[in-house]
């Protein structure tokens, strides 16, 4: 019923605007010392020091707020701006080939989602969206890259879950797309549901939460499948169309990706059954806390921009504006780029040059793109998405 309702709410089917039968998818620094208030300030001070003094188990299991913090880990914060502005680029894992979100044409020039997120940061960094160095990567290698330091930043349809957060000690910069996983069939096959799936083989690439998701789903219902697993996307799409499965499985917007790669596109229909959540998004390594904030925050600007109307079009009109929140995404007030350690034109180069997060999305994605995928969920919260910048204040 859960799953139900969160599938209803991330992909509204729509088949109408499916003219060749594939379901669209629509649809601490703690300020604890207030500046003005003298008294306020000193009681504050005191309970602190009070706090430290009888913190005894501090270092080790105490749950007080001073205790968290000393365990914070600040082992290598900077590092990563100091590497690539020294470097002159940023290094940006990518996929090796999922049009939309990654893919080289035949000159080698990347486009897609998770590349325009790299633009994005190349711009906010050095006013040019040009300076990054794409690193191809499949889903085994992704984070042995991170780890390794040989990538600054994963962008590459990446899922958020906890296992990658907290064991493998990852930081995710938010979610870019939000996503969930499905089946790609074809459409002579009679199969309307996973349940038509029961006893079947199923494509599906390893080392993905895509291989995971089917092991749960088809235990949970006492149901059996043969996984057949690949190594990259082109594999399992080709396992696919030589006939070695019944079903192809994965995220969502990849299969309506993958789907255009067929040699008749229009032979295989994609499933409207949602079985998981994949909140996809660029992910870095734990341990700066800099690089963290910087990506992050350049993500919200680019909502924001959205959500102020600002494009890479007309957002010089937006100078000298009454909105306060506009003036310091435009760099004319408060220094928002100097404290993420970047210049104050930081989300002003970051929209010019590269877009708000409505324009990479339609571009790469939308409805006018090859893949046409809707806003659906991936709208902003002002029109009924889950899309939502934190407020520039
Ligand atoms: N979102 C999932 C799946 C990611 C994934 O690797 N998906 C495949 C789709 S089959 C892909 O992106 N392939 C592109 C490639 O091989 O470069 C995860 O984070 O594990």
């Amino acid at each position: 019923m859960i799953l139900a309702a969160f599938v209803n709410m991330v992909f509204n089917v729509d088949n109408m605007n499916d003219p060749i039968g594939i379901v669209v998818m629509n649809n601490l620094s703690m300020s604890l010392i207030q500046k003005n208030n003298g008294l306020c300030n000193c009681l504050l001070f005191m309970a602190m020091l009070f706090l430290v003094a009888c913190d005894s188990s501090s270092e080790f299991g105490g749950n007080s707020l001073v205790s968290s913090r000393t365990k914070v880990d600040v082992q290598g914060d900077g590092t990563t701006l100091a590497a690539i502005r020294q470097r002159g680029h940023i290094r940006c894992g990518v996929s090796t080939s999922l049009p939309g979100f990654s893919a080289p044409d035949s000159q080698g020039n990347w486009s897609g989602l998770d590349v325009d997120f790299c633009r994005v940061l190349s711009a906010a960094i050095f006013a040019d969206p040009t300076r990054i160095v794409f690193i191809p990567l499949n889903a085994k290698e992704r984070f042995d890259a991170l780890q390794a330091g040989e990538i600054d930043i994963l962008s590459r349809n990446t899922s958020w879950t906890y296992t990658r957060d907290i064991p493998q000690h990852l930081n995710f910069v938010g979610i870019t797309f939000y996503d969930g996983q499905g089946f790609l069939v074809r459409r002579d096959a009679a199969i309307n549901t996973p349940e038509d799936l029961n006893g079947a083989a199923i494509c599906v690439k390893g080392n993905t939460t895509s291989e995971q998701n089917l092991v749960a789903y088809f235990r949970q219902r006492n149901m059996i499948y043969q996984p057949v697993i690949f190594d990259t996307s082109d594999q399992s799409l080709s396992g696919f169309e030589a006939g070695r499965c019944s079903a192809l499985s994965a995220d969502r917007s990849a299969l309506a990706s993958m789907r255009l790669n067929l040699k008749n596109p229009g032979s295989a229909v994609l499933l409207p059954m949602v079985i998981s959540k994949e909140p996809l998004g660029p992910v870095i390594r734990e341990g700066d806390n800099q690089w963290h904030k910087i990506t992050r925050w350049t993500f919200f600007a680019i909502l924001n921009a959205e959500e102020f109307g600002i494009t890479s079009e007309n957002i010089d009109g937006f100078k000298h504006s009454n909105n306060p929140m506009i003036s310091r995404l435009m760099g004319e007030e408060d220094s928002l780029g100097q404290n993420l350690g970047l210049d104050d034109l930081w989300a002003y180069h970051a929209v010019k040059l590269v877009g708000n997060y409505g324009e990479i999305f339609e571009r790469n994605l939308g409805m006018n793109s090859p893949i046409k995928i809707s806003r659906g969920v991936n709208n902003l919260w002002t029109n009924g998405g889950l899309q939502y910048g934190p407020p520039l204040r």
